[in-house]
């Protein structure tokens, strides 16, 4: 048998039901139940982030690395990648999850020069597609790490200095190569230090047409090189910029309409961005469905005492519930997923912790789905929904949003039939039924 890194894990963790006591094994996650019309593998299309399950070390502000991996011994750094692949794909299969992601750093070293950086990044992605095509595990999304670098310490494609956007350009134009080698349903911008510290020295309408720039190139070498997956763009608020352009769903929806690249690009909405930017998750899930924009999810959650980043698992079942009732209700995600862009804690060092992380996250959100599913078969609130608005379906409210009638028509309207009729909200109502739903 060739080595394993997960010896104490046993070859695939079993669905075992909700009265199961076994921490390994899955209370709600049957991959192959049936949730109306598809299976709850198909529904989910769950992802692992590369870069925080093979890669994280526990480090933060103030204390360096607290968990040590087996896979990332090795001195030199190829051969790290390689066994770190080896491991990723035991714990894929383990886990029994259908995807994952990375960036081109992660999953590759970055070399000294900018040929070898290339090079190594080929020579892994030629051994994960063996290993892809051997285990059935698929490629979700691919990206560039364009903030790690001293180098992009002013931006990536926002940067003053245009020999800083042609590296940053040459790193998007490989990750884009590279995702299309694996099959990659998706490729996703996220713009860490696309965004400024100090308005001083920061010429923003400048930065801006920049980074449009910056996203027309790549959609050109997308059709250039027929690449078919989706592109999308994560927005986040700060961190690590101060102020930074993808602020939120709304604001990156905006821009993309500005700079007419609307049509080329989804939105990728990760929980704990949305809470950062002073957003629910299911704000910005909603915002972005309601442009016909919401392309994959990054599954994972903040703390609301923390004002930063803290990449949790999600287990919070009325997050995913409201989640899952936004995302069945445009059938779905298409080519994206929920990646689990979530790290275990500094203390978890044991690998059986990135276990437990994951079949914590997959099964709130397999209930977050069952429930979500109930509520949207039994039409829970849609139907209050369209009562809510149903004086806009006929009469006046029709005329209205067809164009018919203008503001003299609706004064003469509102003389006429006096004071409305007042309707409750019934805020509190509708939060028992949800409960009522959750807690079955
Ligand atoms: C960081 C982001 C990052 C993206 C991929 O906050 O979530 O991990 O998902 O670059
Ligand atoms: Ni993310
Ligand atoms: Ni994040």
């Amino acid at each position: 048998m060739s080595k394993t890194y997960f010896p104490n894990i046993p070859t695939t963790i079993p669905f075992e039901g909700k009265n199961s006591k076994n921490p390994l094994a899955f209370k709600y996650y049957d991959r192959d139940q049936r949730v109306g019309s598809k299976t709850m593998a198909e529904h989910l299309r769950f992802s692992v982030a590369y870069w925080h399950t093979m890669l994280g070390n526990g480090a933060d502000r103030f204390g360096g690395p607290s968990i040590e991996r087996t896979w990332r011994q090795a001195s030199d750094p190829m051969d790290r990648a390689k066994e770190t692949l080896d491991a990723a794909f035991e714990f894929f299969q383990k886990l029994g999850i259908d995807y994952y992601c990375f960036h081109d750093r992660d999953i590759a070293p970055e070399g000294v020069t900018v040929t070898e950086s290339i090079r190594n990044l080929q020579t892994i992605i030629g051994i994960a597609k063996q290993k892809q095509k051997a285990t059935g595990v698929k490629l979700l999304w691919g990206t560039a790490n364009l903030f790690s670098n001293p180098i992009y310490s002013q931006g990536a494609g926002t940067n003053p200095n245009a020999l800083v956007m042609a590296h940053a350009a040459t790193q998007v134009k490989n990750a884009l190569e590279a995702t299309k080698e694996l099959g990659g349903e998706n490729y996703v911008f996220w713009g860490g230090r696309e965004g400024y510290e100090t308005l001083l020295s920061t010429d923003l309408k400048r930065e801006q047409e920049q980074m449009a720039r910056f996203f027309q190139m790549a959609v050109d070498y997308k059709k250039k090189i027929g690449f078919k997956g989706q592109f999308l763009i994560e927005p986040k608020p700060a961190e690590p910029s101060k102020h930074q352009y993808d602020t939120d769903a709304a604001t990156t929806l905006a821009f993309l309409r500005e700079f007419d690249l609307i049509d080329d690009f989804k939105l990728n909405i990760e929980a704990n961005h949305a809470t950062l930017a002073g957003h629910t998750f299911e704000h910005e899930l909603a915002v972005a469905s309601a442009a016909g924009k919401l392309g994959s999810v990054d599954a994972n959650r903040g703390d609301l005492l923390l004002g930063w980043d803290t990449d949790q698992f999600p287990t919070d079942v009325y997050s995913t519930t409201l989640a899952m009732v936004i995302i069945l209700k445009q059938g779905g995600l298409g080519k994206g997923g929920l990646n689990f862009d979530a790290k275990v804690r500094r203390s978890s060092i044991d690998p059986s912790d990135l276990f437990y992380a994951h079949i914590g996250g997959m099964d709130a959100f397999a209930r977050g789905l069952l429930i979500a599913h109930e509520i949207m078969e039994e039409k829970v609130f849609s139907k209050f929904v369209a009562e809510r608005y149903k004086s806009f379906d006929s009469g006046m409210g029709a005329k209205i949003m067809s164009g018919k009638v203008g503001l003299s028509d609706l004064e003469k309207w509102a003389v006429k039939e006096g004071a409305p009729d007042l309707a409750s909200g019934r805020q509190e109502m509708l939060e028992n039924i949800l409960n009522s739903y959750i807690f079955r």
